[in-house]
């Protein structure tokens, strides 16, 4: 009977990052503070990364960003975990406004267990979709794993620290190995803080 409780529970990674300061706390207390309201939220924080300090993608758009990432366990669905996390975005005075713009509190659910959302064949149409078409086009409904996972040192770095074997059921290929295939002088941009 155990075994089905613990099977109904799923292991999840959120990326958290923050370029901007929100009542006098810079990005790193704002972190802080939205582990806390996660947790209160029932979220169970198996595991947390380091912050780091992170260049601004694209590259001149904003002040550098603080980066982290947790590990998550929870009986809650992932749309269910989305909407806390907007909740928590919202209550941190996170204004939807420009798509890449600066923020007070990003919270993206990155990945849960192998899950492929909404289905392959969506999910590969925003995997391969062309970087003139990134810059315009988001999607409106949730994606799993993050399409753009593979290409963001400010994601995988963090997330090395926490799940380094995870394997992208998409891909095939773990944390490490797609840490591995960016180019060297992305991943020395991220610097632990
Ligand atoms: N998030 C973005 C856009 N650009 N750049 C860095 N360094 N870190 C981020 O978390 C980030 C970004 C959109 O969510
Ligand atoms: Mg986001
Ligand atoms: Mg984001």
């Amino acid at each position: 009977m155990g075994f089905e409780v613990d099977k109904s529970l799923s292991e999840a990674v959120i990326a958290l990052g923050a370029n901007l300061s929100l009542r006098g706390n810079g990005p790193k207390v704002t972190l802080e503070q939205s582990l806390t309201a996660m947790a209160q939220a029932g979220l169970v924080i198996r595991a947390k990364s380091r912050f780091f300090a992170t260049p601004c993608f694209p590259a001149g758009a904003g002040p550098d960003y603080v980066n982290a990432a947790v590990l998550i366990e929870t009986d809650l669905t992932p749309h269910e975990v989305l909407g806390l996390l907007h909740r928590i975005e919202h209550d941190f005075e996170r204004a939807r406004e420009q798509r890449w713009g600066m923020r007070t509190l990003d919270l993206d659910l990155v990945c849960w267990g192998d899950l492929v959302l909404p289905d392959d064949a969506e999910y590969l149409r925003w995997l391969t979709l062309a970087p003139e078409h990134q810059v315009k086009s988001a999607p409106d409904q949730l994606i799993l794993p993050h399409p753009r996972l593979q290409d963001r040192a400010f994601v995988l770095v963090p997330m090395a620290d926490i799940a380094p074997d995870w394997c992208h059921p998409v891909l095939g290929r773990t944390v490490t190995q797609m840490v591995a295939a960016l180019p060297p002088k992305d991943v020395a941009g991220v610097t632990p803080l």
